[in-house]
């Protein structure tokens, strides 16, 4: 898979998506991350991609003619299945989205910044809004870093039998059960009892009724949705 991102901070994106399992995924050729400076698409010798909004009010916005030109160059080159616009007010993000999107070829990812981009860009260009929770950011950076790095994990071969994803939190709606490792007591605290015996057919049980309680007490929403 190819995820090409345009972004005016990609040195915010660089230290996040180099390490751990995305980082190896990349190492692999499982994963192509491209990282795009928009002001290689400037109006002008100052580098500029901002101006002040049409009407008036506080803060920039991303100017159409350098995301025109920069979507437009990299869309001459790849087809995108997706061309994704992180903002808050997009739909919000959920493990259901981010399995849809695991099995795409490209995807484009734009990060806004300051007051947002030009709407005739979301208009023309974008085929899908992200938000990734009901909270602000300053700039899109962090939530495409989020998307790619929950993505990433996902393409088949990054992740192995230790990091599997087939038991994570929300693959089926229910959070993930607890887990233990050495040693067996700790301050007087004891590992579950069940865990120590070595019955697979009990600690799956045990797992599974503790996957069930621990959604029903954290989030109750996630039972209410199936
Ligand atoms: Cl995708 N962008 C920004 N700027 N803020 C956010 C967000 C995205 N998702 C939640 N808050």
């Amino acid at each position: 898979m190819k995820i090409d991102i345009i972004t005016v901070l990609p040195e915010l994106l660089e230290s996040s998506l180099m390490h751990s399992i995305i980082k190896r995924a990349q190492d692999k050729g499982l994963l192509q991350i491209n990282l795009h400076q928009l002001r290689k698409w400037a109006i002008n010798e100052y580098g500029q991609v901002d101006d002040y909004q049409y009407g008036g009010g506080a803060g920039m916005v991303l100017l159409c003619e350098p995301l025109a030109k920069a979507i437009e160059e990299l869309s001459s080159v790849t087809t995108y299945d997706e061309i994704i616009y992180l903002t808050p007010d997009g739909e919000k993000l959920n493990q259901k989205t981010v399995n849809v999107l695991s099995l795409k070829k490209n995807l484009l990812l734009i990060c806004g910044h300051y007051k947002g981009i030009d709407e005739r860009i979301r208009e023309h260009f974008v085929t899908k809004e992200i938000s990734i929770g009901d909270y602000v950011l300053s700039g899109g950076e962090l939530a495409a870093a989020v998307l790619t790095d929950a993505i990433g994990r996902l393409i088949p071969g990054v992740l192995n039998d230790e990091t599997s994803a087939l038991f994570d939190s929300f693959q089926d709606d229910l959070l993930a059960p607890p887990v233990y490792s050495r040693p067996e007591e700790y301050r007087g605290w004891k590992v579950p009892e069940v865990l120590m015996n070595g019955n697979h057919k009990l600690i799956e049980e045990w797992r599974q009724e503790q996957s069930s309680n621990r959604t029903k007490e954290k989030r109750p929403d996630l039972l209410n949705d199936l």
